[in-house]
């Protein structure tokens, strides 16, 4: 297998880690088999002892979902990956690898709704104590470090305001006390075309594959990156003892297909994003635009600095703003769209927009999503593929109606 790791993005895209030992088809082919048939006694006894390469099981590995593995490894410069029925199935198989009774976790105060429930009730149930903390904030992190500190976690930039960590900062912060705790980064809303984490000093980056990476709204997946010791016992204990988020070989197809023009896409997401905050930004019924892309955001500086593995500053295709008049006019903006759809997830086509107070982020009560900096009447746009003008003249007719 030739070895692209010097080719461009797009390119390790689309060729690293293909295979294509039977026939030669262009596209990868869908394994769809549960198990996979031993020679002899023999072999099947040595594959299970480790002694002898080859598939067993599909939720142990498939030959589909490998390539895809191999693809995101290559494409997010780790030694292995491991892929995931979820976002979530990613990570809360690694929690439950990395951790144990007694553990500590620092997690960033804003995250994805799942996972600060899985966080703050979830897993403190089973022992391990979490301290929410902004991130941004390294000496509030300095602070909250233990002893039994295992692992940081963090969105950057972070659902559904637009946060942005200094990755660097943060890692170095944690490992400076303790070089072996687990700094991990979910890359979703960047994606290792935008942000390389693993490069700016962490161990483990987690994804949501539902999203850019799949990209078509059509699949739900995750992903999880790092070093093959890490990623071996992930595979063998929390894949497949402890939670069996195993992906579907006709999902890593559809992936593999997604990653495709996962370049292309991202450059039409970064301007169309950009283009919108800018005429969020001069609307006169918008209060404040959340976008690390506007020169005015306070994340502005930072993101520039870590968002630009392609060789050049891109900042997502997620844009936050609040409408004047909270809550109630955001709704009314939401209800008039005519083409963007009101729906949760990103990284689609389709211009997604959603409320994350009652939808992605309900599960954070008042306390906890001002803590968050998710102020209530917060919307949150993904912007799609679909042509600028089309998406600007949807809000615009929108907010003639509020
Ligand atoms: C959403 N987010 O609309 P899955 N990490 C991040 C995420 O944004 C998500 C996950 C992990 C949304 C989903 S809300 C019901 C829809 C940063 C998901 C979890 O398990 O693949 O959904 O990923 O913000």
């Amino acid at each position: 297998m030739k070895d692209y790791k010097n080719a461009g993005f797009a390119t390790r895209a689309i060729h690293a880690g293909n295979i294509r030992k039977q026939h030669g088809p262009l596209a990868m082919p869908i394994y769809q088999s549960s198990t996979f048939v031993f020679e002899t006694t023999q072999q099947g006894g040595n594959r299970f002892a480790g002694e002898e390469g080859g598939y067993i099981y599909t939720r142990l590995g498939n030959p589909t979902t490998s390539v895809l593995e191999a693809k995101l490894a290559a494409l997010e410069g780790s030694q292995a990956c491991v892929a995931f029925s979820s976002g979530m199935g990613a990570i809360t198989s690694v929690l439950w690898t990395v951790c144990k009774k007694g553990s500590h976790i620092i997690a960033d105060i804003t995250l994805y709704g799942c996972t600060f429930v899985y966080l703050s009730s979830g897993m403190t149930k089973y022992g391990v104590e979490v301290s929410f903390v902004d991130t941004c904030d390294i000496n509030a992190v300095k602070n909250a470090l233990k002893e039994n500190t295992e692992v940081v976690l963090f969105e950057s930039p972070a659902n559904p305001n637009l946060k942005v960590i200094d990755i660097k900062a943060l890692a170095d912060a944690a490992h400076s006390h303790n070089p072996n705790i687990k700094v991990i980064c979910d890359n979703t809303f960047a994606t290792p075309m935008l942000q390389k984490p693993l490069d700016l000093g962490c161990d483990i980056v987690v994804h949501s594959a539902t999203k850019y990476l799949n990209g078509h709204g059509d699949v739900i997946a995750g992903f999880a990156c790092g070093n093959e010791d890490v990623m071996t016992e992930l595979r063998m204990v929390g894949l497949k003892d402890m939670t069996g988020a195993v992906l579907g070989p006709f999902d890593a197809f559809l992936i593999l297909r997604g990653l495709k023009t996962l370049e292309i896409r991202m450059q039409r997401h970064c301007e169309n994003a950009m283009k919108l905050a800018e005429y969020l930004k001069a609307h006169p019924k918008v209060e404040r635009v959340h976008f690390p892309g506007l020169k005015s955001d306070r994340f502005h500086e930072v993101a520039a600095k870590q968002m630009n593995a392609c060789g050049y500053p891109a900042f997502g295709g997620m844009v936050a703003f609040e409408v004047k008049g909270g809550r109630q006019a955001g709704a009314k903006l939401l209800d008039n769209m005519q083409m963007c759809v009101i729906a949760v997830s990103l990284g689609d086509a389709e211009t997604l927009v959603q409320h994350p107070a009652t939808m992605t982020h309900s599960v954070y009560d008042a306390a906890s999503l001002a803590e968050a900096g998710i102020a209530e009447g917060l919307v949150r746009v993904s912007a799609g593929l679909e042509n600028i003008q089309d998406i600007i003249a949807d809000f615009d007719q929108s907010f003639t109606k509020i």
